[in-house]
């Protein structure tokens, strides 16, 4: 459980470490089902290699680099249902933002040994866009993740600044004024978390080792935070993991029916 010290750091920073917070036998269930989530998926003839498009890429290293991901992994594997009902990581999200948290979505990505892609430097808000800017992502490590497999790199403080303008080719920060290597490394254990903001500048290297590194990232947000549109939905969205949900999705409903009929 994290202290309310811990929660001022979060709120001056941005993100925040938080050490051992998923027990070891969950972390080696949670290693079988993201390879064998993937499996399934490409044995479906479904493409998990996600690499982000853009040109901040060499087409050399587009061609090689690959990020497997699988948005909502609880979909595909009960060991991932239970680490969003995990009850230490929901209580912590609920130090961070508030007593009603509410899933919005989570995503397993891999990137395996040698050839596994990294992120540019980018905010999450222009994915999904909230008012109140609650959301936070809550990324939790199934390995040991260090600067050579590719950890995760945060800018301390720039959740302060608000949302920023992308480059034209992405959403992505302008990779000539945000260098990866120029954001703080999150040095992690599998069964660390790392947390948030999702105005807080971040991205990740390759993995240039010879491990893999994957990583599960759950995304939440106050409920009566409202979203500025409806680019991202995902399945499973809306489900409470703390708290209430003042608002009735119902509610929500009749709210939009009456608007369109307006
Ligand atoms: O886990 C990482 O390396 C970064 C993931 C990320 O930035 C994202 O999915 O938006």
């Amino acid at each position: 459980m994290i202290t309310t010290k811990d929660a001022d750091f979060y709120r001056e920073n941005g993100y925040l470490f938080v050490p051992g917070i998923i027990p070891q036998e969950l972390v080696e269930a949670l290693r079988v089902a993201a390879d064998s989530s993937i499996e399934r998926m490409n044995s479906h003839q479904l493409e998990t290699n996600k690499l982000w498009r853009g040109e901040w890429l060499e087409d050399e290293d587009r061609k090689a680099q690959v990020i497997d991901a699988i948005h909502d992994p609880h979909f595909h594997d009960a060991s991932f249902f239970r680490l969003v009902a995990h009850q230490p990581l929901i209580d912590t999200l609920a130090m961070l933002i508030g007593p009603n948290v509410q899933l919005h979505h989570s995503k397993l990505l891999a990137k395996p040994a040698g050839k596994g892609g990294g992120f540019p430097m980018h905010q999450d808000y222009p994915y999904f866009p909230h008012e109140k800017h609650t959301m936070l992502a809550c990324s939790v490590y199934l390995d040991d993740a260090d600067e050579e497999n590719g950890c995760i790199r945060v800018v301390p403080g720039t959740h302060k600044l608000g949302p920023m303008e992308c480059d034209p080719g992405g959403f992505y920060l302008p990779p000539q004024d945000y260098p990866v290597e120029d954001g703080t490394p999150c040095n992690a254990k599998a069964g660390d978390a790392v947390i948030f903001n999702y105005l807080t500048v971040h991205g990740s290297a390759p993995n240039r080792s010879t491990r893999p590194r994957r990583n599960i990232l759950i995304q939440a947000r106050d409920p009566e935070d409202p979203p500025i549109n409806e680019f991202h939905q995902s399945r499973g969205q809306g489900m409470m993991l703390a708290g209430y949900n003042p608002i009735p999705f119902e509610a929500r409903w009749e709210e939009k029916k009456a608007t369109a009929k307006a």
